[in-house]
């Protein structure tokens, strides 16, 4: 067994630096605990930004993946299998959407549905030839690819990666005036937003603004898509974020825990008056919709709905904000607490560019909580909604005493 130093010289000397992971090592996952080379117990706060809802290396995901490697794991598109259509007729039942287009990571997710919008506005609302725009959030995270960062606004993201993707235009998150004025603009095919905010900080609109921003979008025969990479699947005390105002988005994108943290799987649905500008030849992926992916993803949904995880994140998340809530009564450092359901982060009284959330994420860890700061100046709070009431408790407490005594010593 590779000791945590090891661990951590080896992807120093042979890895990318493209991270500044917290320094801990995880050699062991169950349910809401990881562990390190040495043993030492964690709660993991950050669920691997929101992919393992159903707590790491479930029972039922795992046996499952385990059972499909060994039967088949990838035949392509050029063929059939029995996993693929099954798969999407769940998530048709599940989600209500006539059509699912497969995919792997987040990013190509977000891809997909760019190009499914763009290619939607020339073939049925008939845009004027290469002049679509599609409108983005400030503030927004869809990924790392070229094209996505290029309508990123965060400078780390996007320097020195240009020449940037034209065709995008940015407004302020929650803000409806914006979109309207946005939306009067000549070859508009789509809004894209996530329904909260998680790189900017867990930033939670208005309430009303999915809604209103999705009739608007409706007013001008705008494609309103929904990033729920993060905020799907529970995460926020609904099956989909957007439930919380009964929209319904033209697209949906999936991942993350589409597939419980066992395997990368994403999926953009839509109805067939969208999706049927997909023909053959003009989309693909090579491992998109493998019958391993289809196999673990029915089984991580399953899981979901089985074990009541919605309801959990919903009544966790309100006992969690409320006790944090208490905590910025009961100090200086804790600023605000924000979230819905399980996705939840604190405002540390701090400049967005200090390392005081880092310093108090580093005293979580010492004390057996694993989380890791959004900015200078927010930590992101999302355990897997696996969690029962006890060990939130326990958190809690551990968050409360780490907060306490950092603003002791550091008076
Ligand atoms: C990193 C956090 C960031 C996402 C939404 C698409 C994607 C993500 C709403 C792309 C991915 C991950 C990526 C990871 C950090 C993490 C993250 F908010 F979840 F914490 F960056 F914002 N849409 N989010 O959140 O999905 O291609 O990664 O599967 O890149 O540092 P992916």
């Amino acid at each position: 067994m590779i000791t945590t130093q090891e661990a951590i010289d080896l992807e120093d000397k042979f890895g990318a630096h493209n991270y500044h992971p917290l320094p801990v090592v995880l050699a062991k996952g169950e349910g809401v605990n990881v562990w390190d080379p040495e043993g030492n117990k964690y709660y993991d706060f950050l669920s691997a930004y929101s992919a393992v809802n159903q707590g790491h290396c479930h029972p039922r995901i795992v046996n499952k993946l385990k059972q499909q490697a060994e039967k088949l794991t990838l035949v392509s598109r050029a063929f059939y299998s029995d996993q693929l259509g099954a798969y999407e007729e769940y998530m048709n039942d599940l989600f209500g959407y006539d059509k699912l287009l497969p995919m792997n990571t987040g990013a190509e997710g977000v891809e997909t549905a760019i190009k499914l919008c763009r290619k939607w506005s020339y073939e049925k609302k008939n845009l004027t030839p290469k002049k679509a725009t599609i409108i983005v959030a400030k503030g927004n995270f869809h990924g790392r690819t070229t094209s996505i960062i290029s309508f990123s606004n965060d400078p780390v993201a996007r320097e020195n990666f240009g020449p940037y993707t034209p065709g995008f235009v940015s407004i302020p998150y929650d803000d409806l005036d914006a979109l309207e004025q946005a939306l009067q603009e000549k070859d508009v095919a789509g809004f894209l937003v996530e329904p909260i905010q998680g790189e900017a900080g867990v930033v939670v609109p208005s309430e009303g603004y999915l809604k209103k921003a999705a009739e608007l979008c409706q007013k001008h025969n705008v494609l309103f898509i929904a990033d729920e990479i993060q905020t799907g699947i529970a995460r926020t005390g609904e099956m989909l974020c957007v439930d919380h105002e009964d929209v319904r988005p033209d697209i949906v994108i999936l991942g993350k825990a589409l597939s419980g943290g066992a395997y990368p799987v994403s999926a953009v649905m839509a109805d067939d008056n969208i999706m049927d500008s997909m023909r053959p030849g003009v989309h693909g992926s090579t491992y998109g919709g493998n019958p391993l992916a289809c196999a673990v993803a029915m089984e991580a949904l399953k899981v979901v709905e089985d074990e009541g995880l919605a309801e959990n994140a919903d009544k966790l998340g309100q006992l969690f904000r409320d006790e944090m809530n208490n905590l910025v009564e009961e100090s200086n450092l804790v600023n605000l607490v924000r979230g819905k359901g399980l996705l939840n982060a604190i405002v540390i009284n701090d400049s967005e560019e200090s390392d005081t959330a880092w310093n108090i994420c580093l005293k979580l860890k010492e004390n057996g909580l694993l989380a890791k700061p959004t900015h200078g100046n927010i930590i992101r709070f999302a355990p897997p909604l696996v969690m029962t009431e006890e060990q939130l408790q326990d958190c809690i407490s551990i968050i409360k005493d780490t907060i306490h005594s950092y603003e002791k010593a550091n008076a």
